[in-house]
């Protein structure tokens, strides 16, 4: 089944908005396989981040992603990586549609709360920098059989 990397970032974890925001992930029904608070150090948000690098916002991005401890998870379930995607909403929170994940929870054009991987491809590099594959665990949830569509399994 289709993988994607999703984190709290750090405005995420300070605004006490954690359980919130994993909440959604797990009322859509995705599967949680891995989860871990951790730090970014500069050498990791580089990484992460090499596509934007000599743009405009790249060093306050790097300042952001930093600035304090994420909550990063791998979420699991049939075209996760676009339901995510659908889920964070609008890159800033003035312009995500209420309902979404930005849209109902922040209305700044920085502090952005929530990162998901944008492509399958983007989502096996970044589970990679984020997580050591041990740390991804292979399980099923009681009730799992209705979650997904047995076709697809
Ligand atoms: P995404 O997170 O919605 O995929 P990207 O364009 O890939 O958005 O940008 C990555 C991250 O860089 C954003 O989530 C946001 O934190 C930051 N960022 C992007 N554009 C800007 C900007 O114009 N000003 C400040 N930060 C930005
Ligand atoms: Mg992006």
């Amino acid at each position: 089944m289709e993988r994607t990397l999703v984190f709290v970032k750090p405005d995420g974890v300070q605004r006490r908005l954690i359980g919130r925001i994993v909440a959604r992930f797990e009322d859509k029904g995705l599967r949680i396989v891995g989860m871990k608070m951790m730090r970014v150090d500069a050498a990791l948000a580089e990484r992460h981040y090499a596509e934007h690098k000599g743009k405009p916002f790249y060093a306050g991005l790097l300042k952001f992603v930093t600035a304090g401890p994420i909550v990063a998870m791998v979420l699991e379930g049939n075209d996760v990586v676009r339901i995510a995607r659908q889920m964070l909403g609008k890159t800033f929170g003035l312009e995500a549609e209420p309902g979404t994940i930005r849209g109902d929870f922040g209305a700044a054009r920085t502090y952005n709360l929530v990162h998901g991987s944008d492509s399958p491809e983007s989502a096996r590099r970044e589970i990679a920098l984020y997580f050591r594959p041990e740390e991804i665990l292979d399980y099923a949830r009681s009730g799992d059989e209705w979650n997904f569509d047995a076709a697809k399994e």
